[in-house]
């Protein structure tokens, strides 16, 4: 769950705090408002919580978006394009790299299935019935402001706070789930933000889904040693056995995505850099 105080102050931002899964409300708000653009974000964004509680996490990550189409099918004719965050989780273990969008697609949770079934869903309702719409399957989004205390947080904003408690003197280390050669793609925010606009923005990217990345992938020991350089600090690190279902390597062709004119500026260095200057 995000922080309400992240959000920006600005007379043009509304902020409504309501659930997805409020249908009441989701009326409400989808009736009574003209939108130009709608980007879905609403998610339970932890994988492990899907397995805990699947039908919970259904009725969030699958069940609402529905419910969202249809109102918006209905309500909001002038729609330039809703854009639907779904997940590199799609591809699952298949270990052809790197991930196109045409890949094997093997979704191996209760979370991977529902962002899967509701990007179709989604890409359908413009093929159907002419909703503008196009889907992002994220790969590993870093970035300010992510907690870090869920045991389900990305790797990289576990690692910042286990940084900063080093920096402050702060007794630490970090739990390294196998040998640290597993390697992810992971793309800092405000690429992420360029690629969601582009996505957006262009009318060749209607009804499609596009994979969001940097089209690099680093291992852990490497983004580890990377941070040690820029901080100037070696992390402790404990080594446990390899987290179950963990897959091993994950990299995103992002050629459909440069042809919209995206291109990652940030690489892990950079993103890095920028990211801890931001602490
Ligand atoms: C990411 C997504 C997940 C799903 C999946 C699809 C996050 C948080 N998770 O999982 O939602 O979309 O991709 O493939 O974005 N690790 C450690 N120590 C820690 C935490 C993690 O060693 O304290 C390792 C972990 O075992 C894994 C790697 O770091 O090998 C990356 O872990 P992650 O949870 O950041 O992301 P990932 O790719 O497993």
């Amino acid at each position: 769950m995000g922080k309400e105080e992240n959000l920006i102050e600005s007379l043009n931002l509304k902020f409504i705090n309501g659930s997805v899964t409020d249908k009441n409300l989701m009326e409400e708000v989808l009736s009574q408002n003209k939108f130009d653009y709608i980007f879905h974000l609403a998610a339970v964004a932890s994988v492990a919580d899907s397995v805990a509680r699947p039908v919970e996490t259904h009725q969030i990550n699958f069940e609402s978006v529905l419910s969202l189409l249809e109102l918006v099918r209905k309500y909001q004719k002038d729609l330039k394009r809703l854009v639907f965050s779904s997940s590199a989780a799609v591809y699952g273990d298949e270990p052809t790299l790197p991930k196109k969008e045409e890949s094997v697609i093997r979704p191996l949770t209760p979370y991977a299935v529902d962002k899967f079934a509701a990007e179709q869903y989604v890409l359908d309702y413009n093929h159907l019935y002419g909703v503008p719409t196009s889907a992002v399957r994220f790969f590993n989004v870093y970035g300010p402001n992510q907690n870090p205390e869920s045991p389900y947080s990305g790797v990289i904003s576990i690692l910042v706070d286990r940084y900063k408690k080093l920096q402050s003197e702060v007794d630490t280390q970090f739990t390294l789930f196998g040998d640290g050669s597993q390697s992810r793609d992971f793309v800092f925010i405000e690429d992420v933000i360029q690629a969601l606009l582009l996505v957006a923005d262009k009318p060749e990217s209607l009804g499609k889904q596009f994979n969001v990345g940097t089209g690099n992938a680093i291992t852990l020991t490497k983004l580890i040693e990377v941070i040690d350089e820029i901080l100037d600090i070696k992390l402790p690190i404990e080594y446990e056995s390899e987290r179950e279902g963990d897959i091993k390597d994950s990299v995103a062709n992002i050629s459909r995505l440069n042809s919209l004119g995206y291109e990652a500026n940030f690489s892990i260095n950079e993103g890095m850099k920028r990211y801890l200057d931001s602490e």
